[in-house]
C-alpha cells in the first residue's frame, strides 16, 4: 500500500529514483546522534506524522490553523526606538527607580510572553511564536515598560513540554528587543523551581539570567518570608539588574480582623525596602485585591516606601481592570496586563483596554492604539494553536474570592483534578482548596505553597477525607509527601507559624526546621556537577546548561537527550509540532540565520515487521526519508 501512496504522489512517479535514494542515504541507519541536523529534524516530523504529539493526544484539536497576521512594520520607521532598556542603562538602578517615581504615565508590562500563557494555556507557548513576533514588539511598542517573558513556570515547561531551551528563547528575544525592559519571575529561594536550593545555585541562576538578557527580576517567596528572599535579592542587586520584590497580596484586606491587613504588608515593603529592593512589587497572584483595597493598599505605600511601586493582578473574577484603574488612580507606578488576545479570565486584565481606559488621562500609558490592535490580532490567532491547551473556563468567577487559587495555578490544578478522574467534582475541590487552606492556618498561596494546598485539596477529595478527619488527632492519615515538607519546614516559615496540633500530626515526632533552608543546605560543587554533566552527555556543558540543570536535573537530561537525537526543534512552526506535517504543504524553517530548508512531507509506509515505518520528505527538493518506529 505504501508504494502505491508513493507511486502515487506526483513527487515521486519514478520509481527508480525513490529506491536509488535510500541506498544513497546510509545515515537513515545511523544512531541519532550521528545523524546529522536536517536528519533529526525530520526523525522528529516523522515522529508526529507517524504517532502524533503525545502532548496533545486526547485533547481538543483545533481546525484549520492559517498563518496569523504579523503587525506591519511601517516602512522607514525605526527598527527599535530607544525605550527603557536605554533609558535603564544610562540610569542605572538608583536612577532608573527615581525615574519612574518622577514619571506621570501609568507605565505597562506586557505579560503575554510569560504569566498570560502561564495562565491561559497551560505555559504551552512555543518561542517560536514569541520570537516571530518580538522584533514588532521593539519597533511598534517602544513605551512599554517591560516586557515580561521569562521564569515562573515558563522555565520547566519550556524544557519539559516544549523540548526547547529556555536559555535559547531568552537570547533571541534579547536580540530581537533591544530597547525595551525585559522582566523574570523569580520565586526567592525556589529559584524557578518548586523546592528551596542552595544559596550558591539561587545565585548562580541570577548571574546567568542577568548575562542571558533578564533586566527586571521580580522576586516573591511563596510564604511572604523576607529572610527567604535576600539571597535572591542581592544577587540581582549585585548582578546591577533591577531588583523588583514583591508582596503576595492574600487574603482580603478590607475586611475586619483579616490576617492579612494593611499594617502587615506595610511593614513588609518597608523590610523590602530595607532589604535593597529598587521596586516594589504587589503581586496579587489570584486576582482578589479588589479595586478598594488596591487603592488602599497603593495609597498607604505610597506614603510609606520611597521606592516605585508595580501591581499585578489576575483577572480570575473579571475584576483586573478596575483594580488597575483604582491602583492607578491611587497612584501606582507600573501595572501588568495582557494583549487584548491573551487576557481574562485567569490571565491579566485587558492591555488595550487599560490604555483606552486611560487616553486623554495624565496618567496615559502612551501606547499606540493600531499597534495594540495589530498585537492582538497576532495574538488572537496564535492562539488557536494551542487550543488542546485551553481550559473549559468562560467567563470571571467571583468564587475566587472565597478559594484564593492562584491564575497561574488554577487551570493546571483542574488539569490534574480530570485527569484523577474529579472533573464533576470540580467545585468540591475548590471548596477543599479553601478548607485546606483554612486547616494550614491561612498561608499565601502561591507556588510551590499553592501546589502543596492543592495536593492536599486533590487527595481530601479523591479519599473522601474531611476537614474533621484531617484535624482528628485518632485519625491516622498518609498526608502527601509535599505536605509534610512544608510543614517540615522545607519551604519556610509562614506569617504567624504553623497550627501547632497539626504540624505534631503531620511531622509525627520529627521536628521541624525553623531557620532558612538554604541556610543549612549544603553548598552544591559547582564544578563537580558540571564535570559529571559532561561526562554523562559527552560533551562541554556551559554556564547556562548548568543553571538549567541545578534546576531541574532529570528534566534537564531527559530534554538534552530529546536535543541530542532531534535537534533544536523549537524551529518547527507550531502547528507542525504539535499536530505534524501536511500532506503536500512545503514548510519553511529557518534554522539559523540565513540557514533555511524546505520540507516537503510526502507519505508514510506501512510498518514492516519489526513495526518500523519509512517516512518520505522532500528536503530542499531532494528526496529523504526517515524510519520511524509505530507506537501504536
Ligand atoms: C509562578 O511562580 O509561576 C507564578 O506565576 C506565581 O504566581
Ligand atoms: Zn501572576
Amino acid at each position: 500500500l505504501f508504494l502505491e501512496t508513493l507511486i502515487g504522489h506526483p513527487k515521486f512517479r519514478n520509481f527508480d529514483y525513490t529506491t536509488r535514494f535510500i541506498d544513497e542515504t546510509p545515515e537513515l541507519f545511523e544512531p541519532p546522534a550521528r545523524r546529522d541536523r536536517a536528519t533529526r529534524l525530520l526523525t522528529f516530523v516523522g515522529e508526529t506524522a507517524v504517532n502524533g504529539n503525545p502532548e496533545v493526544e486526547g485533547r481538543n484539536l483545533p481546525g484549520s490553523l492559517p498563518e496569523p497576521r504579523l503587525p506591519r512594520l511601517p516602512d522607514g520607521a525605526p527598527a527599535a526606538p530607544d525605550g527603557t532598556k536605554q533609558r535603564f542603562d544610562a540610569l542605572g538602578q538608583k536612577g532608573f527607580a527615581d525615574w519612574m517615581l518622577a514619571e506621570k504615565r501609568l507605565l505597562l508590562t506586557d505579560t503575554t510572553m510569560r504569566d498570560a500563557h502561564q495562565s491561559l494555556l497551560a505555559t504551552r507557548m512555543r518561542s517560536y511564536d514569541m520570537l516571530r513576533v518580538a522584533p514588532h514588539y521593539a519597533a511598534l511598542m517602544p513605551e512599554l515598560f517591560s516586557l515580561e517573558c521569562w521564569g515562573g513556570a515558563t522555565f520547566d515547561v519550556a524544557m519539559r513540554f516544549l523540548k526547547e531551551d529556555p536559555w535559547e528563547r531568552l537570547a533571541g528575544l534579547r536580540e530581537a528587543v533591544p530597547n525595551v525592559l525585559l522582566q523574570m519571575l523569580l520565586r526567592g529561594a525556589n529559584g524557578v523551581g518548586y523546592k528551596n536550593y542552595p544559596d550558591n545555585v539561587v545565585r548562580f541562576f541570577v548571574a546567568q539570567a542577568a548575562a542571558a538578557g533578564i533586566d527586571v527580576f521580580r522576586v516573591f517567596d511563596s510564604l511572604n518570608w523576607v529572610e527567604n528572599m535576600r539571597v535572591a535579592m542581592d544577587a540581582v542587586a549585585e548582578s546591577g539588574k533591577l531588583c523588583e520584590a514583591a508582596i503576595c497580596y492574600t487574603g482580603d484586606l478590607l475586611e475586619p480582623g483579616s490576617k492579612y491587613d494593611l499594617a502587615y504588608y506595610v511593614s513588609m515593603a518597608k523590610e523590602l525596602e530595607a532589604a535593597g529592593a529598587h521596586i516594589l512589587g504587589i503581586k496579587d497572584m489570584a486576582g482578589v485585591c479588589k479595586p478598594a483595597a488596591a487603592g488602599r493598599l497603593v495609597r498607604a505605600l505610597k506614603d510609606e516606601v520611597g521606592i516605585p511601586i508595580h501591581f499585578h493582578t489576575h483577572d480570575t473574577s473579571a475584576v483586573a481592570v478596575a483594580s488597575v484603574l483604582a491602583a492607578a488612580e491611587a497612584g501606582v507606578d507600573a501595572a501588568d496586563a495582557a494583549v487584548d488576545s491573551m487576557s481574562g479570565l485567569t490571565s491579566q486584565g485587558n492591555l488595550g483596554s487599560i490604555s483606552e481606559a486611560l487616553r486623554g488621562d495624565p496618567r496615559d500609558p502612551g501606547l499606540s492604539r493600531p499597534a495594540l490592535r495589530q498585537m492582538a490580532h497576532y495574538w488572537e490567532d496564535v492562539r488557536r494553536y494551542y487550543l488542546p491547551f485551553e481550559s473549559d473556563m468562560r467567563s470571571g468567577a467571583a468564587s475566587v474570592f472565597e478559594h484564593g487559587m492562584p491564575g497561574g495555578q488554577y487551570t493546571n490544578l483542574r488539569e490534574q483534578a480530570r485527569s484523577l478522574g474529579l472533573e464533576k467534582h470540580w467545585p468540591e475541590v475548590e471548596a477543599a482548596y479553601a478548607e485546606v487552606n483554612r486547616l494550614f492556618g491561612d498561608i499565601v498561596k502561591v507556588t510551590p505553597s499553592s501546589k502543596v494546598v492543592g495536593d492536599m485539596a486533590l487527595f481530601m477529595v479523591s479519599n473522601g477525607i474531611t476537614a474533621d478527619d484531617v484535624e482528628d488527632p485518632e485519625r491516622d492519615i498518609a498526608f502527601p509527601e509535599s505536605v509534610i515538607e512544608l510543614f517540615r519546614g522545607d519551604l519556610g516559615q509562614p506569617y504567624g507559624g504553623f497550627p501547632e496540633a497539626l504540624q505534631r500530626k503531620i511531622l509525627k515526632g520529627e521536628t521541624p526546621l525553623e531557620t532558612r533552608p538554604g541556610a543549612t543546605l549544603k553548598a552544591a560543587d559547582l564544578e563537580a556537577e558540571r564535570k559529571a554533566l559532561q561526562k554523562e552527555l559527552g560533551r562541554e556543558i556551559a554556564d547556562n546548561d548548568l543553571a538549567s540543570y541545578l534546576m531541574y536535573p532529570a528534566v534537564y537530561l531527559e530534554y538534552a537527550r530529546h536535543r541530542r537525537d532531534y535537534g533544536d526543534v523549537s524551529v518547527l512552526p507550531t502547528p507542525l509540532f504539535f499536530y505534524g506535517p501536511e500532506d503536500g504543504e512545503p514548510v519553511n524553517l529557518e534554522l539559523e540565520r540565513g540557514v533555511t530548508m524546505i520540507i516537503n512531507y510526502l507519505a508514510a509506509s506501512e510498518p514492516d515487521e519489526e513495526g518500523m515505518r519509512t517516512v518520505f520528505f522532500e528536503l530542499n527538493g531532494q528526496p529523504r526519508a526517515v524510519k520511524v518506529a509505530d507506537r501504536h
